[in-house]
């Protein structure tokens, strides 16, 4: 069967700071390739829509199956689904990924009958089934699938993470993925899961609080296929076990693999696991990523992200003394005023790290969604992409985005227009000299992706489909009701 796998486009985040190959839809297409289907996989992150008509021409697909990680995307994927069908009616139209997982149902509603099934959760094991499955009334039986008419038992993890290396062969124009001055730069899995569980965040959830290893040569075997110098490792909280870390850099050093790397971790992991950290610098961990989320012990805790302000602020130091560059995240909530942003701005000027907002907003998937009691004052899918307000805001909504895009305009002198090419000035010529040029064209992009006009109009756009409103719950929310693959019984 010809088989062909998209990833939407890119939302405004990653038209600016960093775009990066769909890891998740490379592993599926490895493991529908393994089951004997002819594959292709397409990037609407780097292809205009006139490309994905193309491909539907040239190849025929008999099924396409659409990556949803981000709720922002739905709108797009409906009705690139809905044409598709449109025009070639007998195409089998799936979808997955991590949101589609947590609105699987209103997702088919708005399509109308235009995808045929959401796969929830991990894709690699399914999504072969579902192919094998098309035409058989018996589809919505299988684990993960619903469709109109029904749903299977809930999602099966993959057992082994190690089978299904991604199949980045099937990736065109890769050089077009880079992460800052990590230009090119490509993706690797090391974990899956997260132990933690913060009140705003899904990534628990969707593994049912799980975390599993993949083992340290197919992480080294992985590595080794990679042509790209840099590389962005995926995992939710990388090196959260020193052993394992410890266990790939060896394989790293056996193989002589030599990159740069960027990461994304936790303070108390970072504080827990200082050696590895610097042991990986040597290796060539030049980026990482810390979510500091707030600057007071109150909000810290109602995130429930489980560090101390303290350790926050000694992770940054620990860093510093290992010779990282660390960007960090800061979650602008839309009760705060003026004095609020102009205190974070100060903050902010007085670190060297590189500091991003984002907007508080509760996803479907979170604890949040079902117990934030401010009600959503937006239900347009498009809008929670953690850019925007999507809840009250105590200033006007347009001073809101004033504040907000003034803010990240400050603290963003540092590391973008000149201030960045007198810190990276030089990797940056280098890969200009080898035709990369993604890092150098962000640096005075800025102000034509974020403003508070666009920011604000964007709220005006009329909303063809909205989002189902959250049920709030006066309890904490069970298993249940939250997680996408859920737990192995214990026994
Ligand atoms: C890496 C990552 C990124 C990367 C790259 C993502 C990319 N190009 O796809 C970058 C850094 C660009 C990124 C940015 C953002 N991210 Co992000 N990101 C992640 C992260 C940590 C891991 C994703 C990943 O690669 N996992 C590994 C692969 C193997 O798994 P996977 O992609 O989920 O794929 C599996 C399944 O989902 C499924 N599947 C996926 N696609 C398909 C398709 C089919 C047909 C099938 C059957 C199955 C299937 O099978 C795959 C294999 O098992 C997730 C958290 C998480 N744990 O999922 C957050 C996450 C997805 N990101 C999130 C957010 C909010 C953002 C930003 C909006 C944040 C911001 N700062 O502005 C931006 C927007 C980016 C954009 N699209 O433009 C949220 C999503 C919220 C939401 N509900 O929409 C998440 C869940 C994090 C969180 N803590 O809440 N992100
Ligand atoms: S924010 Fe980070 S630490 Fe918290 S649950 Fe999500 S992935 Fe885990």
């Amino acid at each position: 069967m010809r088989v062909l796998l998209v990833h939407p486009s890119p939302l405004m985040y990653s038209e600016l700071y960093l775009r990066l190959e769909p890891l998740g839809l490379e592993r599926v297409a490895a493991a529908v390739r393994a089951a004997g289907h002819e594959v292709r996989l397409l990037d609407l992150q780097i292809f205009d829509h006139a490309e994905y008509w193309r491909e539907i021409e040239a190849f025929a697909p008999h099924a396409i199956g659409f990556s949803v990680n981000y709720l922002a995307n739905v709108p797009e994927v409906i009705d690139l689904a809905k044409e598709t069908k449109a025009r070639r009616r007998s195409t089998f139209v799936f979808v997955g990924g991590h949101s589609a997982s947590f609105v699987a149902a209103e997702f088919l509603e708005h399509a109308g009958g235009a995808i045929d099934c959401i796969v929830r959760g991990e894709g690699e094991v399914i999504a072969p089934q579902v192919l094998e499955a098309i035409g058989d009334p018996r589809l919505d039986t299988l684990p993960g699938v619903v469709t109109l008419t029904g749903a299977g038992p809930s999602p099966t993890l993959l057992g082994d993470l190690d089978h299904h290396l991604p199949a980045r062969d099937l990736g065109r124009r890769r050089h077009k993925y880079f992460i800052g001055v990590l230009d090119p730069c490509a993706s690797v899995e090391f974990t899956r899961g997260c132990p933690w569980d913060c009140s705003f965040c899904s990534a628990w959830t969707f593994y049912g609080r799980s975390y599993r290893k993949g083992s340290p040569e197919a992480a080294g075997e992985d590595l080794a296929r990679i042509r790209e110098p840099n590389v962005f490792i995926v995992d939710d909280v990388a090196f959260i076990q020193a052993e394992h870390g410890f266990a790939i850099a060896r394989e790293i050093e056996r193989r002589r693999i030599r990159k740069q790397y960027y990461l994304e971790t936790r303070c108390d992991v970072l504080i827990k696991n200082q050696e590895l950290f610097a042991y990986w610098k040597k290796l060539g961990l030049f980026y990482m990523f810390l979510g500091i989320e707030a600057l007071d012990e109150a909000a810290l805790k109602a995130h429930r992200k489980r560090v101390t302000l303290n350790e926050n602020l000694r992770a940054l130091e620990i860093a510093r003394s290992i010779g990282l560059t660390v960007a960090i995240n800061i979650i602008a909530d839309p009760s705060w005023d003026e004095a609020r942003f102009a205190a974070v701005r100060e903050w902010a000027l007085s670190v060297p790290e590189v500091v991003h907002l984002t907007v508080a907003t509760p996803y479907p998937g979170t604890e949040l969604w079902l117990t934030e009691s401010r009600q959503l004052t937006s239900r347009d899918y498009r809008l929670f992409d953690v850019q925007h307000a999507v809840l009250p805001t105590k200033l006007p909504l347009k001073r809101f985005y004033e504040e907000l895009v003034n803010t990240q305009a400050i603290i963003n002198r540092k590391h973008l227009g000149w201030g960045a090419l007198r810190l990276y000035g030089l990797p940056a010529l280098r890969a200009a000299s080898r035709g990369q040029t993604n890092y150098l064209r962000m640096l005075w992009k800025f102000s034509t992706v974020y403003n508070t006009e666009r920011q604000y109009a964007d709220h005006q756009k009329p909303v063809r489909y909205e989002m189902r409103p959250p049920r709030p719950l006066a309890r904490k929310p069970s298993k249940q009701e939250l997680y996408v693959h859920m737990p192995a019984p214990v026994h």
